[in-house]
C-alpha cells in the first residue's frame, strides 16, 4: 500500500444506516444528527454489511450437518432486511463507479462529502497491492481501463495528482501505454469528459436505430444490455456531447496520457485498445464495418444523423419510464443521466427522478462505497435462501415463523403484474408473471429469476403448513405463461428475451473487454432453472400440462446436449463449472434421471469427483470462465463445496463419505456465531468480470447442510 490512510480519510461508520422501502429498495444514510442516530439505531444488518462488530453471541459449536445449518441460519436471520427480503453487498466489476462519478461531474450535480470520502477509501483498499493500479474486476490484473478511469474519479473526487498513491496510480498507467489505449467504453467515458476527443472513437451512429426492424443486424436483436448501453451511447456520440471545460480536465488530460493531449493523433486511437486489456480483439468483419460507417459518417446526412438522435432519445426516455429511473443496469442509467440532463437541465420531473435513485447504486461495505451491478440482487438471494429454508426443513420450525412469513409476503409483493408501460414501442420483452432480479420497479423479466421466485413460492406455501396461499394459482398462471414463451427453438433459455438475432452478430462486438454480449443465447443455468419451476409446478396444478411437458422434453434436450464430453457443465453467470453442474444435475433429477439410469449424472459426477481437493472441499477461480477450462482455487471454496454438495445429494451419488467429507469442511470453517467468512468472488458476466455474490455463502451452505442431514445417515 501506498499510503497507510485512506486520501480523504474516513467516515464515521456508526453513522450509516441502511433504509429499505417500496418492495425492496435500498439506500445507505449517513447520519450527521446524533440524535437522528440515537432514535434510528444501527441493526445487526448494518453493522454486518459495514464490516462492523455484530456482537450476536458465540453458538454451540455444531455436531451435526443439522445442527450447522441451524446456526447458520440463526446468524443470517439478522441479516433479513425489515420488509422481508435480503439485501447484500453486489460490487466486484471496477468499471461502474467511474459511470457514476464522471456522470455527476459532467451534469454538475453535487456529490455528498460523504459519498467523496468513502470512494475514495473503496479505490484506496481496492489498489493492486503491487503497482497501485485497477483492474476490470476486484480479482483481476490491473488494466487501464480499470486505472484511468478510477484514477479520473479520484481526482473528481477531490484527491491531488500528487498523493503518493495517485503518483504510484499514474505511474502504472503510463506504463501501460496510457489512456489513449483505453478500451472504447473508456474512451466513451474520457470524451463525456473532454478527455478524450470524439475522433478517436469508432462511430456509433444513432441512425441505427432508423433501420427497418427486419434487418438482421437492427439494434433491437441485440443483447438487451448491451443495446440499452447503445442507445444512450448512440445519442451523445451523436451529439459529441462532452463537459465544459475547466482546470481539472486540463489537468487530466496531461496526466492521463504518456505524450502531451495536443500532439495525439486521435483517429489513429480507434483501434488502439491496451493489450492487457484486451479479451475479444476487434475482428476482421468490426473493422471494415468500422471503415464504412467511418466513410459514412464523413459525409453523413444531417436531418437523418437528427433523426436517430431523437429516435434514441425517445427510447431512453421510455427505458426511464419503464423502471421508475432505476434503468436496466448501471451504465445504461448514468448514461441516460447525462443525455437526460442535456436536454433538459437540472430541474425536470425526470431529472430529479433520476437524481434520486441514484442512490440505489451506491453500496457501503467495510472497505468503503461501490457502485453495484444492478440496483441490487434482491429477489435472487431471498429466493434461494427460501428454498434452502424449506429444503432443510427449517422454514417450517416455530422459531422461524416470523422471518418465513416475512420472507413470503415479499416474495409475493415482488411478483410483477402487468406488462411493461411502454412494451412494443422499445422492444421490451412482456413481464406478466414475472419475477424480476432485483426489485418489481426495476421490472424486467430474467427467465432464471421467475423460474427461481415461482419455486420458492411453491416450496413456501405447499410446504409450510402456516403459510396461507398468498399467491394464487392465477398468479402462477401468468407466470407459466411467461417462461413457456420465453422457450429458444432448440429447447433451451436466454437470460431476458428469446434469441433474436444471428450469432455472426458476434463479429462486430465492439467492447473489446467482453465476450458473448452481441446477442443472447441459451444457458445451461437458465434453463434448468425454468425447468425446475416447470416440474414443481406440474406437481401441483394441471394447468398447460401438454404444453410444459413439450417444454420441459426439450429444454432437457437442451441441457443433455450442452453437457461437455467431461461430464460438466459451463456456467456463464457463476463461477463456474461447479455452479452449472448444480443447477443441471437438479433439473435432469426432477425429469427422472439417477445415478443408476442415466449416464449424463453419472459423468457428472465423475467429473466432480474428479476435481475435490484433500480436505474433501471444492474451489475454482475465475478463470475457468475466462479460459473455459476448470482452473482449481490455491484453497477450497465453502461456497463451491456447498454446490457440490447439493450437486451430488440430487444425484444420489453412491459415495457418500466423500460427500460427508466436503460436509464437514462447511462446517469446520464456520465461525463461532453460526456465519462465514468472505472467501473469494462467486459471481461473473460476459466471461470476463467477477461479480459479488456475498449471500451465497449463507443460502448455500445452510441449504446444503440441511439437506444433507435429511438425507445421509449421520450415525454411522
Ligand atoms: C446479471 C446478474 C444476474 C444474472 C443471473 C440471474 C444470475 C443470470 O442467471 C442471468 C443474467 C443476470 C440477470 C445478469 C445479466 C448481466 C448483469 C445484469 C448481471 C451479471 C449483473 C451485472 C450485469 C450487467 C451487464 C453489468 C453492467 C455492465 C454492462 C456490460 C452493461
Amino acid at each position: 500500500m501506498v499510503s497507510k490512510e485512506p486520501p480523504l480519510g474516513q467516515t464515521d461508520p456508526s453513522r450509516w444506516r441502511l433504509r429499505v422501502s417500496d418492495g425492496g429498495r435500498h439506500v445507505w444514510h449517513y447520519l450527521r444528527d446524533d440524535a437522528e442516530c440515537k432514535a434510528w439505531p444501527q441493526t445487526v444488518e448494518d453493522k454486518y454489511w459495514l464490516g462492523l462488530a455484530t456482537d450476536l453471541p458465540k453458538l454451540p459449536k455444531a455436531k451435526t450437518p443439522l445442527d450447522a445449518a441451524k446456526n447458520g441460519l440463526s446468524f443470517y436471520r439478522h441479516l433479513q432486511s425489515s420488509d422481508g427480503h435480503w439485501a447484500g453487498e453486489y460490487g466486484g466489476p471496477m468499471f461502474l463507479l467511474p459511470g457514476i462519478i464522471i456522470g455527476m461531474y459532467v451534469t454538475k450535480t453535487p456529490i455528498p462529502e460523504e459519498w467523496k470520502i468513502e470512494v475514495a477509501r473503496y479505490l484506496w483498499n481496492r489498489a493492486d497491492k503491487e503497482d497501485g493500479g485497477w483492474g476490470i474486476h476486484i480479482e483481476g490484473c490491473s488494466t487501464v481501463f480499470g486505472t484511468a478511469l478510477n484514477y479520473t474519479v479520484l481526482r473528481l473526487i477531490g484527491v491531488p495528482a500528487d498523493h503518493p498513491m495517485m503518483v504510484k496510480a499514474r505511474g502504472t498507467l503510463h506504463k501501460l501505454g496510457g489512456a489513449a489505449g483505453i478500451p472504447s467504453w473508456g474512451k466513451l467515458w474520457l470524451a463525456i469528459l473532454n478527455c478524450y476527443e470524439w475522433e478517436g472513437m469508432n462511430p456509433i451512429p444513432p441512425e441505427l436505430w432508423l433501420l427497418p426492424d427486419w434487418l438482421p443486424i437492427h439494434p433491437w436483436r441485440w443483447w438487451i444490455h448491451t443495446r440499452m448501453v447503445y442507445i444512450p451511447m448512440g445519442y451523445l456520440w451523436g451529439r459529441k456531447f462532452k463537459a465544459e471545460m475547466d482546470p481539472l480536465i486540463a489537468s487530466l488530460r496531461e496526466e492521463l496520457y504518456v505524450q502531451p493531449y495536443e500532439s495525439i493523433n486521435w483517429p489513429a486511437q480507434r483501434g488502439n485498445v491496451a493489450a492487457v486489456d484486451t479479451f475479444y480483439p476487434h475482428t476482421k468483419t468490426l473493422k471494415t464495418l468500422m471503415a464504412l460507417v467511418g466513410a459514412y459518417d464523413n459525409c453523413h446526412i444531417p436531418p437523418l444523423r437528427k433523426a436517430g438522435i431523437k429516435k434514441a432519445y425517445e427510447l431512453l426516455v421510455l427505458e426511464d419510464e419503464n423502471t421508475s429511473y432505476q434503468c436496466l443496469g448501471p451504465v445504461n442509467k448514468m448514461l441516460n443521466y447525462i443525455a437526460r440532463w442535456d436536454v433538459e437541465g437540472h430541474d425536470s420531473h425526470a431529472m430529479r427522478m433520476h437524481r434520486e435513485k441514484l442512490k440505489d447504486f451506491m453500496w457501503v461495505g467495510a472497505e468503503g462505497m461501490m457502485m453495484t451491478g444492478t440496483n441490487g440482487s434482491q429477489l435472487w438471494d431471498t429466493s434461494f435462501i427460501a428454498q434452502a429454508m424449506v429444503d432443510s426443513g427449517l422454514a417450517a420450525s416455530a422459531e422461524n415463523k416470523q422471518l418465513t412469513q416475512k420472507l413470503l409476503d415479499w416474495l409475493d409483493e415482488c411478483q410483477i403484474r402487468d406488462n411493461p408501460q411502454h412494451f412494443k414501442s422499445c422492444y421490451r420483452f412482456a413481464t406478466k408473471g414475472a419475477w424480476p432480479f432485483s426489485t418489481k420497479e426495476q421490472g424486467y423479466v430474467v427467465s432464471d429469476c421467475t423460474g427461481e421466485g415461482l419455486k420458492a413460492v411453491i416450496m413456501l406455501q405447499e410446504n409450510v403448513p402456516y403459510l396461507k396461499k398468498q399467491v394464487s394459482r392465477e398468479r402462477m398462471h401468468d407466470s407459466i405463461d411467461l417462461l413457456l414463451t420465453m422457450q429458444n427453438p432448440g429447447g433451451g433459455f436466454a437470460s431476458y428475451e428469446t434469441i433474436n438475432g444471428p450469432a455472426l452478430l458476434e463479429l462486430i462486438n465492439p467492447a473489446e473487454v467482453f465476450g458473448d454480449i452481441m446477442i443472447e443465447y441459451a444457458y445451461p443455468e437458465c434453463t434448468t432453472s425454468v425447468v425446475t419451476a416447470l416440474l414443481k409446478f406440474t406437481k401441483i396444478d394441471d394447468y398447460r400440462k401438454a404444453d410444459i411437458k413439450k417444454c420441459v422434453d426439450s429444454a432437457v434436450g437442451y441441457i443433455l446436449n450442452a453437457q461437455r464430453l467431461d461430464g460438466s457443465w459451463f456456467g456463464s453467470w457463476a463461477i463456474c463449472f461447479t455452479y452449472a453442474t448444480m443447477f443441471a444435475v437438479e433439473s435432469l433429477m426432477l425429469a427422472g434421471h439417477t445415478y443408476d439410469n442415466s449416464e449424463a449424472i453419472r459423468s457428472a459426477c465423475d467429473f466432480l469427483e474428479s476435481k475435490q481437493m484433500d480436505d474433501g472441499g471444492w474451489g475454482e477461480t475465475y478463470k475457468s470462465c475466462e479460459l473455459g477450462e476448470y482452473t482449481h482455487a490455491e484453497k477450497s471454496q465453502v461456497v463451491q463445496t456447498a454446490w457440490v454438495v447439493i450437486t451430488l445429494l440430487h444425484a444420489k451419488y453412491p459415495k457418500k463419505d466423500r460427500i460427508k467429507k466436503a460436509v464437514k469442511v462447511i462446517m469446520d470453517r464456520q465461525l463461532e456465531d453460526g456465519s462465514w467468512k468472505q472467501e473469494q468472488i462467486e459471481g461473473i458476466f460476459n466471461r470476463n468480470c467477477a461479480i459479488s455474490y456475498p449471500n451465497y455463502k449463507f443460502s448455500f451452505t445452510i441449504w446444503a447442510l440441511g439437506k444433507a442431514a435429511r438425507e445421509l445417515d449421520w450415525k454411522s
